[in-house]
């Protein structure tokens, strides 16, 4: 074939692709919504566009205003945010709450996109935030670019119903082995609640470092927050930048949850503090990942005042219920010592009004009503949580642990739990992977990034990305509207909504990516 021939048949095929109308249905939403439902034609956002919301709720206008954040950087509109009094006109946005249809439950939406607008509707504003992930979804790929794009925006008519499967869908980030930038947090919560996740938990103490300030016990960041892993300069929260954290966070309908870990994995904080020690004396500040060496003194008064002090402090900046206290690998720790101190640990943070979480071993101790257990390792652990009564989150190491490595030749990450590669972190379901263990005791799932081998944001981004729109699904979308093969494809659609976010992803051979055919 001639070259001039091979090109018009290039062109047709072209213009046949860009005559087909856009479908709703055929968008690669991640996570994969409820009901999708198309119409004809679709809605055009110009320069005229006006996002509405519904009555003077200023929880409302925060979720409008996140929208005109997303639109306006590539689409240079200065598209503006208004409380709608008057009907609905052609070319704009609607935002409103209309409580009362009880199968979207506190996060689902209706999106409905017509030729003239598109009209969210919620019961309460986290249903309208996800909403907006929706719809962001829709629009092409640079409208998350931060500097200006040439485009036309459009999107497809149709209507979308959706609603999560579970409540609690996590993301962790371990900032004791390596410390991260309050700014590093937040693009970590950005990048999680464009997928709809609405958990941070943050793992603020370890072996290697204390990461929040506690204003009674000021040499726990003075001394225990100084180092790093590798003896790198380490780093702290201020309470004010936790309170900036928790701030951003809630913006995003996403909850902090904060994690002193407890007895073990305490060296930073036994360094700190001679008298947290059973033979009051300080060790060294430790730079290593091992695991397992350290206990604070249990049969200590002070220990409790401390733990006291730390959690109150803790709860009076946490608007979320919970409080994680670790309770994870506690080897230094003897079995009859850690069984009462797990109790007495609970019983303080009863105290402080808040609900306690724990690593699985937890479980090991008598549980209080509503403690939650956090499945990692153990399966016979949790089993056991749950025969106390405790609701469950998911986190098993093997399958949604965003510190294991891809594969055996990926440089960042641990590997002791297994490679998790793209479909092993998708192909799993909560409620089916260990016996006794169903749906009905799951709060939800959790993706924990530790950070041995972890120190910027590129890394972050590396190993979590694309693992998290998985994790993302396997939280919100039901098991029977899973499948690995489908999955795949939408996910290689978001190659250059990654790019346009400047995500710095693992480009998997299992994922057909968008676009790479032609590199
Ligand atoms: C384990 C351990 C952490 C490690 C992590 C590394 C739990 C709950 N405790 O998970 O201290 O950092 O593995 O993958």
């Amino acid at each position: 074939m001639s070259k001039s021939i091979l090109l018009v048949s290039f062109m047709v095929v072209q213009l046949i692709a860009s005559a087909q109308p856009l479908l709703l249905s055929k968008q690669s939403i991640i996570p994969k919504p409820v009901s999708v439902v198309d119409a004809k034609g679709s809605f055009n956002l110009t320069e005229k566009s006006i996002i509405y919301y519904e009555g003077e709720s200023p929880e409302i206008q925060q979720v409008g205003n996140y929208l005109a954040s997303k639109l306006n950087p590539s689409t240079r509109f200065g598209i503006v945010v208004r409380s709608n009094s008057v009907a609905q006109t052609p070319g704009n946005i609607y935002l409103s709450l209309k409580p009362g249809d009880a199968q979207l439950g506190d996060e689902g939406y209706q999106l409905v996109i017509s030729k003239e607008t598109v009209i969210l509707t919620a019961n309460k504003p986290s249903g309208l935030f996800n909403g907006v992930q929706t719809l962001r979804q829709l629009f092409p790929a640079n409208i998350e670019s931060a500097v200006p794009q040439e485009g036309s925006w459009e999107i497809p008519a149709g209507t979308v119903r959706d609603f999560p499967e579970y409540a609690f869908r996590g993301v962790m980030l371990d900032v004791a082995r390596h410390f991260f930038q309050v700014s590093d947090v937040k693009r970590t919560i950005d990048l999680m609640a464009a997928y709809k996740m609405n958990v941070m938990h943050l793992h603020l103490s370890d072996d290697q470092g204390w990461r929040i300030e506690i204003k009674k016990w000021p040499k726990l960041t003075a001394i225990g927050g100084i180092t790093q892993v590798d003896g790198e300069k380490g780093g702290f929260y201020t309470q004010d930048q936790y309170v900036e954290i928790v701030k951003y966070a809630a913006e995003r309908q996403v909850m902090i949850i904060p994690e002193i870990d407890m007895p073990g994995h305490t060296n930073a904080a036994l360094a700190s503090y001679p008298e947290l020690n059973c033979n009051d004396r300080a060790p060294e500040l430790y730079t290593g990942t091992k695991v397992g060496f350290s206990t604070l003194c249990t049969s200590k008064e002070i220990t409790y005042q401390f733990i006291k002090d730390v959690f109150s402090e803790l709860a009076a900046i946490t608007p979320g219920p919970y409080l994680h206290i670790g309770g994870d690998e506690s080897h230094a720790t003897k079995i009859e010592d850690y069984l009462p101190f797990e109790v007495k640990v609970q019983e303080i943070v009863a105290s402080t009004g808040k609900q306690v979480i724990g690593w699985d071993e937890i479980a090991l101790s008598t549980m209080k009503p509503n403690t939650v257990v956090q499945f990692w390792a153990k399966a016979e652990n949790a089993q056991k949580g749950v025969k106390q009564g405790a609701k469950v989150i998911m986190s098993p190491a093997a399958k949604a642990y965003v510190d294991m490595q891809y594969h055996a030749k990926t440089k960042l990450g641990l590997h002791w739990a297994g490679y998790v590669e793209v479909d092993t972190g998708y192909n799993w379901d909560p409620a089916t992977l260990v016996p006794g263990i169903g749906r009905e005791n799951i709060l939800g799932i959790e993706a924990p990034l530790w950070s041995e081998t972890i120190t910027n944001m590129d890394e972050i981004e590396y190993m979590v990305f694309p693992r998290l729109p998985g994790y993302a699904e396997i939280g919100w979308s039901t098991p029977a509207s899973r499948n690995w093969n489908e999955y795949k494809v939408r996910l290689g659609n978001h190659a250059d909504r990654f790019k346009a976010m400047q995500i710095d992803y693992y480009p998997s051979k299992l994922v057909p990516w968008l676009g790479s055919s032609k590199k």
